[in-house]
């Protein structure tokens, strides 16, 4: 059966230089013709209209399913496994760190949840609860945990009882649930997501200080090193940090094409506010009661979403090659009265050589479906290189190479496979955070005048502009842009700050400015 699915829009114009009359085997050896045109296709511009642009790219990449429950979606294999990759990087760099795994309950009663009032109040509205079981009512509604602070605390208390218990570093990886009302988005807003959550407790606030930036380190990593997307560290203002702790701090990124910064990671100091509540003291080394220094820190599935934002094209997901569950794509292009099973041959020998190497490859033999049709399908699905094999390749012992970031054909000896497509798949990671980088530096706008910082804004940009650091100063910004595309809000106080020359006044107040702060619109 020859499986033909109409599209919208042909790429195969892309479809390889040998491209003329591509067959497939079937089974009993007998060949076939495939139609040319099919394939697929996205229907939507990233440049002309991105909200559509995402949902279809998150769809037709097979990364995401949508579900029946607004706000839910499925986490289908291609997505899952960049997940876990990140995984593999962050689990064993914790631990390195003496962080330890656990697992607490997705269930929370409500007096431990209302316990920590200032925390829960703004977040209320989005705690979801259970309230049936079967047809019966429960006697006290159950609420499904929205972060952890309130379900692991109590027992923080009842652990920690001197200072040889400190310091507690635990971690968890789980799901969480929020209903949120605004605007689902896969991966940036979904009412259940997956992330770690890491508490730590210390004796002493330095402890805490130095654990916040480690973490933070490696939520720049994350993002930097294995999504290539550039991140800003930096901390949060006072009525942007997280409500219940002493201080946040968070790896922002920015997407060029909506103008709007996104908060990458967390990690928060949560000073003694907790410890106060939830009664976690512990006897020092002199003796003495004391209490301890908190914090926490997470990174989701965000991340995800944040990387099809910032790399993705017209023709689909674009994954850098250190998250790309399948790094290499091999395909057969076989010709009529070429050797046919040589090529075959060629193809699972190139698999082979390239996963005894360590690399991620596959092959795709599909018998159903021409070779055009199957480099739109993983253009599509945004593998990092791509290798045909044809008979010409075959005859000139090479393949012919073909990079998704930038279109770029190369043939590369067979005898340097290894050693080349190595070289390849490093050029592809650093190229795609060089360029999302430049993209990014671009919308960045430095400016000292309420003027120039309107102006800015309407461009869509990445603001950098000296603060004076007053919250009401903040709301004020917030109030005057307020309108259809949303407020304008401080992103984060980089770390790495620009001079501040003296005399220098607040763009938005007039008074002395302290600080150079990021604005911008957000997710
Ligand atoms: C929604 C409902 C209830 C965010 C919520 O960032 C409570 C909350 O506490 C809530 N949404 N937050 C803040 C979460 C803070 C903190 N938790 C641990 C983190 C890192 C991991």
């Amino acid at each position: 059966m020859i499986k033909v699915r109409r599209i919208r829009c042909s790429s195969f114009a892309m479809a390889g230089s040998e491209a003329k009359k591509p067959v497939a085997k079937q089974s009993g050896g007998k060949k076939k013709e495939v139609k040319k045109e099919t394939g697929l296709g996205l229907t939507h511009r990233k440049a002309e209209n991105f909200g559509e642009w995402y949902s279809e790219v998150v769809v037709n990449a097979e990364m995401i399913e949508y579900y029946d429950i607004s706000g839910c979606y499925i986490l289908r294999p291609w997505s899952m496994a960049i997940w876990e990759i990140m995984q593999e990087f962050f689990d064993p760099e914790i631990k390195k760190m003496k962080i330890k795994n656990c697992y607490f309950p997705l269930f929370v009663s409500p007096g431990v949840l209302q316990k920590e009032k200032d925390h829960v109040e703004g977040f209320a509205p989005e705690v979801a609860w259970v309230t049936k079981s079967g047809e019966s009512e429960l006697e006290i509604p159950i609420a499904i945990r929205p972060t952890s602070e309130t379900v692991m605390y109590p027992y923080y208390s009842k652990w920690i009882r001197g200072h040889r218990d400190l310091p507690l570093k635990l971690n968890q990886w789980c799901n969480v649930v929020r209903w949120e009302f605004s605007n689902p988005t896969p991966f940036i807003r979904s009412r259940e997501f997956l992330w770690q959550e890491g508490h730590t407790a210390f004796a002493t606030k330095e402890e805490a200080d130095a654990e916040v930036l480690d973490i933070l380190e490696l939520y720049r990593r994350i993002y930097e090193e294995y999504l290539a997307v550039p991140v800003i560290k930096g901390k949060k203002s006072e009525m942007e940090k997280f409500a219940g702790g002493l201080y946040t701090t968070s790896v922002e990124a920015f997407i060029p094409n909506t103008g709007r910064g996104i908060q990458g990671a967390t990690s928060h100091c949560l000073g003694q506010n907790f410890a106060k509540m939830f009664e976690i003291n512990f006897e020092n080394d002199k003796g003495e009661k004391a209490m301890v220094w908190q914090n926490s820190w997470a990174y989701s599935t965000r991340t995800i979403g944040v990387m099809v934002m910032v790399h993705g094209d017209d023709k689909g997901l674009v994954l850098p090659p250190k998250v790309a569950s399948v790094q290499v794509i091999v395909i057969p292009v076989p010709y009529k009265d070429a050797d046919t099973q040589g090529i075959f041959d060629a193809v699972s020998a190139t698999v082979n050589t390239l996963s005894e190497a360590g690399i991620r490859a596959d092959s795709d033999f599909r018998d159903n479906y021409s070779p055009g049709w199957k480099y739109s399908h993983w253009e599509m699905k945004g593998v990092p290189l791509r290798i045909e094999i044809g008979p010409k390749d075959l005859a000139n012992k090479q393949v012919r190479a073909v990079r998704r970031d930038n279109g770029a054909k190369i043939d590369i000896a067979s005898a340097e496979l290894v050693v080349e497509i190595k070289k390849l798949l490093g050029d592809i990671q650093q190229n795609l955070f060089d360029v999302a980088k430049q993209k990014r530096d671009e919308c960045i706008q430095v400016i000292h005048t309420w003027d120039e910082f309107v102006q800015a804004l309407n461009q869509r940009k990445m603001i950098l502009a000296p603060w004076c650091d007053e919250e009401e100063v903040e709301a004020d910004v917030k109030a005057r842009t307020k309108g259809e595309m949303g407020a304008a809000k401080t992103l984060c106080s980089p770390f790495d700050q620009p001079e501040l020359l003296e005399g220098t006044k607040c763009f938005a107040s007039g008074k002395p400015a302290t600080k150079w702060t990021y604005w911008g619109r957000s997710y």
